[in-house]
């Protein structure tokens, strides 16, 4: 049985080709002999997860540091959970302070490099000094514990190091994506009502500036919360700067004084708030705190990157990504990792980069994503035939569902058949990692995520909350509250109950399709709600929608994706236009970069002279995820109002 919501997504020619995979590819002897959870090890600690939840992440949490230990390990009234109760900590502290006292202090933190080539590096006492820095220098704005702190930056070491400051005083930031335009920017700053912004001048993409505070300059002209702009001097281009709101960080943090105590919070302290796009049109701004979390990020980075004292770690996401807070900065820092964060893009100056990064700086763990494998595969082997990978050990994998053919490609050209690779399934709502492979432990599956992590208890479900067996597709659902788990929507707990614990009754609602096989593995094969997926970022069709609509030429419109080679998905827009406007495609596409971004810019634009609705005025996507994708119509198109409009549809040429 098959549920019904997961016949409908796109025909997707990368999903029938997981769901036909049977490969299986061990971990080599030699990793599995040195590797830090063996088979046995998984096993055990899993069932123990299960069976003594509180006694297992007690036992974890004690590895970090408290300034006042938990009461009771969870309360759970559902859909609100609270972990660590009673508790008092400070994940700066303990990404930092924890580890120079534990004798880390000369290691190396952040290897950042720019796109110029630039490299600065700093150690873990001078990551701690700079941040302790910053911590003051935010508290002289007025910055207090709970104040939110917008920050909008390139990916240089000031973002991890404001991070982690606001994490210090109790601030909660809220990324925005350097990409993001001027309305979504803020749009993000008026909902999370932040009174401080931290941006820079500029930042570097393929050689260009992408002018930051020009955007901050225009947003901040409609979020009346904003009372002060820091900006970091990134690219020396002459920002403009406004007298007695906008301050210079290297004036204000480079005046602060270098002491500081991490204070104390409370284990439910919110940490971060990260917008991200649900199925309605506002993007929903995703709660994490602080306890909770801080045990998830360090416990899954430890075990699923099979984390050593010698590793060099680099996770390719911006930090305006879920992956870039968990991965690139807060849970391999816990674990006192030599983290790189690098600033541009993958085929800068040329596709050899990334290869050159990991030459450069003798990468041992990469953790990217299918995207990018699929651009450099099409790229070719030759490429990073150039460059000596051997220092790499591991690979790992996340943002979408990754095909066979770019698995095998990972494994193959950039691993040498050497690294195990980890396929690890997780979103912005669950903080951590929830399934993967442990690389020394269990074989993969190219296609297939693999087994729960620690404290998961994953099920496929059909609608009706049916628990369905192996080789059923349905619904991925979470049985069971896990530590880093998202707490609510900022400002809108309502939204939080139904959209992740209302859609089937007693657990979490992940949103995507999946199947399990005999031996438990899990694939996952993407969205079932009108989330598209393009290069491993999340966008809301409603989003998109509503930009385009907004354009006066446009009447109506209506966004399905399409399957793409290399973007996972892309965007295609059925417009219809106003009268008496012609729709002008350039003029479009602009537009929806400036209202969204450049990622949310319809690959193709149908102009229609009507949309497939039903009686009742619905519009019946599933049949324009076919007519986008090429593909023969099927289904039932009896409810439509007029049927023939699929065939006119199908006629028109894209633009
Ligand atoms: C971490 C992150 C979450 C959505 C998720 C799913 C897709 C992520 C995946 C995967 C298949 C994987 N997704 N990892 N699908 N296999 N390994 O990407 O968070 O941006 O919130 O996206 O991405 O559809 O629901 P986020």
């Amino acid at each position: 049985m098959t549920d019904p919501a997961l016949s409908q997504p796109s025909p997707n020619d990368h999903i029938d080709a997981m769901l036909h995979e049977n490969r299986v590819i061990p971990p080599s002897e030699e990793f599995a002999a040195r590797a830090r959870v063996s088979r046995e090890q998984y096993e055990e600690r899993y069932r123990r997860s299960l069976d003594d939840p509180d006694g297992f992440w007690s036992e974890v949490a004690d590895e970090l540091a408290w300034m006042r230990r938990w009461d009771e390990v969870l309360d759970w009234q559902e859909p609100h959970a609270r972990w660590f109760v009673g508790g008092q900590t400070n994940i700066a502290y303990n990404a930092l302070d924890r580890n120079v006292a534990r004798g880390l202090g000369d290691k190396t933190a952040i290897i950042w490099e720019g796109e110029d080539g630039t490299v600065r590096t700093s150690t873990y006492s001078e990551l701690l000094r700079e941040v302790k820095k910053a911590a003051n220098a935010l508290t002289s704005l007025g910055v207090q514990q709970g104040d939110r702190v917008t920050l909008y930056l390139p990916l240089i070491p000031e973002a991890a190091v404001a991070m982690l400051a606001c994490a210090r005083i109790g601030a909660v930031h809220s990324v925005v994506f350097g990409g993001f335009s001027v309305s979504a920017l803020s749009d993000r700053i008026n909902d999370a009502q932040s009174k401080v912004l931290i941006t820079a001048d500029a930042g570097q993409r393929r050689g260009a500036l992408v002018r930051l505070k020009e955007n901050a300059d225009q947003a901040a002209q409609n979020t009346p919360s904003l009372e002060k702009i820091v900006v970091v001097c990134r690219a020396n281009c002459d920002a403009p700067m406004q007298e007695g709101r906008d301050v210079w960080w290297h004036d204000v943090v480079g005046a602060a004084s270098e002491e500081h105590e991490a204070v104390p919070l409370d284990s439910e302290h919110p940490l971060f708030i990260l917008y991200t796009s649900g199925s309605t049109g506002k993007p929903k701004g995703v709660q994490h705190t602080t306890g909770g979390y801080m045990v998830g990020t360090y416990l899954t980075t430890q075990a699923v990157f099979d984390l050593r004292e010698d590793d060099v770690y680099w996770c390719t996401a911006d930090v305006g990504w879920v992956t870039g807070h968990s991965y690139s900065v807060y849970g391999p820092l816990l674990n006192g990792a030599t983290v790189v964060l690098y600033e541009g893009a993958p085929n800068h100056p040329d596709w050899g980069r990334f290869w050159e990064v990991v030459q450069k700086h003798r990468v041992t763990i990469l953790y990217t994503a299918p995207t990018a494998i699929r651009s450099f595969m099409r790229q070719g082997d030759e490429i990073p035939s150039r460059y000596d990978l051997s220092s790499l050990r591991l690979l790992g994998s996340v943002g979408e569902p990754i095909n066979p053919e770019a698995w095998m490609w990972y494994y193959r050209v950039i691993g040498g058949e050497r690294c195990p690779v980890v396929d690890t399934w997780w979103q912005t709502e669950t903080g951590a990692i929830m399934l993967t492979t442990l690389p020394g432990a269990h074989p993969s599956k190219p296609g297939s995520a693999g087994l729960p992590m620690f404290g998961v208890e994953p099920a496929i479900m059909t609608h009706a909350g049916e628990e369905l067996g192996p080789d059923d597709g349905g619904l991925l659902v979470i049985k069971r509250p896990w530590p880093s788990m998202l707490r609510t929507v900022y400002g809108d707990d309502e939204r939080y109950r139904k959209s992740y614990w209302g859609e089937i009754p007693g657990v979490y609602f992940a949103g995507d399709g999946a199947r399990r096989d005999h031996e438990g593995y899990i694939t996952v094969v993407g969205r079932v709600d009108d989330v598209l997926n393009v290069s491993g970022h999340r966008l809301g069709t409603m989003e998109i929608e509503s930009a385009l609509v907004a354009h006066p030429s446009i009447a109506e419109a209506a966004v399905v994706g399409r399957p793409d080679d290399v973007k996972g998905e892309c965007v295609v827009a059925f417009v219809l236009p106003q009268s008496g406007f012609e729709v002008d495609p350039k003029v479009i596409r602009a537009h929806v970069s400036k209202e969204i971004g450049a990622l949310a810019r319809p690959d193709a634009i149908i102009i229609a002279d009507a949309l497939p609705k039903t009686r009742s005025g619905k519009i019946m996507r599933r049949f324009l995820r076919q007519i986008a994708a090429g593909k023969e119509i099927q289904g039932d198109t009896s409810t439509l109002e007029d049927p023939g409009v699929l065939d006119r549809l199908a006629a028109t040429q894209a633009v």
